[in-house]
């Protein structure tokens, strides 16, 4: 199997620690995303949306980080994606949650147009409207969060056991590190984020994006 990914890419990033902590034997090619190599061939062919990460296995080609971690969990019968058809259902609801509802406004309209030249709005009016929006509904979302998924004390997304679900989610949520999002008014996410940060491979896959964030501390974020 290979793994077509940039190591300082957040999506990247979930599956690679997916695969490191579960041992899996998959070799990485760096896409080049600051080249702009996932807009040439042969990338655009691997994966038209021109996005990493893309996993191929044999003639078999995934996108998707959500996708790729329920394949890798599946095809190797691992814990990580349940076997009760309910406890599956309640993984993939927090997983689609996290994709349409949390991320559209976490990273799509407050943290990536403030850090990626590609996704800045044409005006600073424009920019102002769409970071601010995305930051007061992110902040709602982490409402949810803390007061829904993880209200009751559990350990997990889902309960006591870590899944799939904690590390796409988990993934997501630590692109507060960059823009430095201050999760005291959200105590539950705060120690679940902890717990997945606590994984044994979680800082040797975030190397390159603790760098990034390294390197912008400086910046001033409209951030929450
Ligand atoms: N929904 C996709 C999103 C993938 C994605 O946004 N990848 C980013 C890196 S984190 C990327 O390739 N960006 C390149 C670009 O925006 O030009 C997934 O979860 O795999």
């Amino acid at each position: 199997m290979k793994l077509y990914m940039h190591p300082a890419s957040i999506t990247s990033r979930i599956v690679r620690l997916y695969i490191a902590e579960k041992g899996l034997k998959v070799d990485e090619e760096v896409v080049d995303l600051f080249s702009g190599a996932h807009h040439q061939e042969p990338f655009v062919t691997l994966n038209p949306n021109r996005l990493v990460p893309v996993l191929e296995d044999g003639d078999f080609r995934l996108t998707e980080s959500a996708a790729i971690l329920i394949y890798l969990a599946e095809k190797n019968g691992f814990p990580e994606m349940p076997s009760d058809p309910a406890d599956r259902a309640r993984v993939n609801e927090v997983m689609h949650w996290a994709s349409f509802n949390f991320y559209r406004e976490w990273g799509y309209n407050l943290g990536y147009p403030q850090l990626f030249p590609h996704h800045k709005r044409p005006s600073d009016e424009a920019h102002r409207v769409v970071v601010e929006w995305g930051r007061d509904k992110a902040r709602f979302w982490l409402q949810v969060l803390d007061g829904h998924w993880l209200g009751d004390g559990r350990a997990w997304l889902t309960g006591e056991a870590i899944t799939v679900a904690d590390y796409y989610v988990g993934g997501l949520v630590a692109l507060g590190d960059i823009i430095r999002w201050d999760f005291a008014a959200t105590p539950n996410v705060a120690a679940w984020l902890g717990r997945v940060k606590g994984l044994a491979h979680w800082a040797e896959v975030s190397a390159a994006l603790d760098g990034f964030a390294a390197s912008l501390k400086e910046r001033e974020f409209v951030t929450g």
